[in-house]
């Protein structure tokens, strides 16, 4: 029986855009999906740019204006790939269309933001998602179901840390990632975001933050119009602006269940690529995970006989780990992007039962009230409960 249509429309296509144009592609091919989403209109200011990139992708149509596409009524689905600055205002919009929501990370520039468009979510009776991919990593479910089998027992600790270095010449351009009312925060935003994403998911609740922030580099070229990419520092521009958001935020937090954790989040760490990485200590074992060998998740036992005691490598590519029998036999590793084509697959088993998908702007607003105390309490220099 064929399977039922919805228009997906996105709104974005740089990097976002681009690893959500081929999760909307590859879920129904790789997961049994039991809805069939079209790759309906593709979004975006810069209208050469935008041609090209649906030409690519595939999607039938292309617009300028975000506001008209959220207000037809052939669009089930809008995937927001857009700066943050933008996230609240369409996220809003959609959920009073009618329309699922998919948002990229952060959620938005602050905890106020996020509250709005969750509650607009409910009210609307739609599904939201919010992404914070690396929830979706096997290793890092799998990490999860260890911690709920109890193999940690009582947990003591999280160390996370979020480390890039794209940033480092004082010559990479203003881009919008770089300024306040575009992105909220610097890699406390960008990065920090996902880190505390996935301590909640790991460990739980964050109760109490205190975090210390910095600049290394406070002006910068502005880039031409259409210019702005991550990771990418050409530009010919020599006028220069102020960079208003922070190079790097480091925090220590208490969480709810009484665990201390640390998190580290800079844009400044040579030979730090997407660092992301963590470790979980509780009384039974401990686990370690780093992105930069996602297919991998350390283990270590204090169960184990004292002579055979040590982290071990589990490589998380059996069939019987998450997401893996949909791809390839053991040993054959998965890599980024696969992870958003599981948000995908799960996303469209929750818009088609009507059920729940977590991380979703819930989440992302509790994520931006942990932010937002790291924030007041770098400003403050004082540690400050979480509001929520
Ligand atoms: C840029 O810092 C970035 O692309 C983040 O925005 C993503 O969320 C992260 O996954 C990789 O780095």
């Amino acid at each position: 029986m064929a399977k039922k249509e919805l228009n997906v429309a996105i709104i974005g296509y740089k990097f976002m855009g681009k690893a959500h144009s081929q999760a909307w592609r590859e879920a129904p091919l790789f997961f049994d999906t039991p809805l069939k989403p079209v790759m309906k209109l593709a979004c975006g200011r810069h209208e050469d740019q935008l041609k090209a990139f649906a030409d690519n992708w595939e999607w039938q149509e292309t617009a300028t204006d975000w506001q008209e596409v959220v207000a037809r009524d052939d669009i089930d689905i809008v995937d927001i790939c857009t700066p943050t600055y933008l996230h609240h205002d369409i996220a809003v919009a959609a959920a009073k269309a009618g329309k699922h929501i998919f948002c990229e990370k952060p959620v938005a520039l602050d905890s106020e933001q996020a509250k709005a468009m969750y509650e607009a979510a409910q009210a609307g009776g739609v599904t939201h998602y919010l992404n914070h991919n690396y929830r979706r990593c096997p290793a890092v479910v799998l990490a999860k179901q260890m911690i709920e089998q109890g193999k940690l027992g009582r947990i003591f600790h999280w160390r996370g840390t979020y480390l890039q270095s794209w940033i480092i010449d004082p010559d990479f351009p203003l881009i919008w990632q770089l300024r306040k009312e575009a992105a909220g925060a610097g890699p406390h935003a960008d990065l920090n975001s996902h880190s505390v994403d996935l301590a909640r998911y790991l460990i739980g609740d964050i109760k109490s933050v205190s975090a210390m922030t910095t600049n290394f580099v406070t002006e910068r070229p502005i880039p031409d119009e259409g210019e702005e990419t991550a990771f990418s520092a050409a530009t010919k521009a020599t006028e220069k602006g102020e960079v208003s958001v922070e190079d790097a935020a480091f925090m220590v937090v208490e969480f709810e269940n009484g665990a201390l954790g640390s998190f580290e989040a800079s844009r400044f760490a040579t030979g730090r690529k997407n660092f992301n990485y963590f470790e979980i200590y509780g009384d039974k074992g401990a686990l370690a995970f780093d992105l930069e060998r996602m297919n991998e998740l350390q283990y270590y036992s204090s169960e184990d006989p004292t002579c055979c005691q040590g982290f071990r490598r589990i490589l998380v590519t059996e069939p019987e780990h998450p997401y893996i029998s949909a791809w390839w036999p053991p040993g054959h590793i998965i890599g980024y992007e696969h992870e958003f084509v599981h948000a995908v697959a799960d996303f469209l088993d929750a818009v088609d039962k009507g059920t729940e998908i977590r991380p979703n702007l819930y989440d992302g607003m509790k994520v931006m009230q942990v932010l937002d105390a790291g924030l007041d309490s770098a400003a403050s220099g004082k540690r400050i409960a979480v509001k929520g």
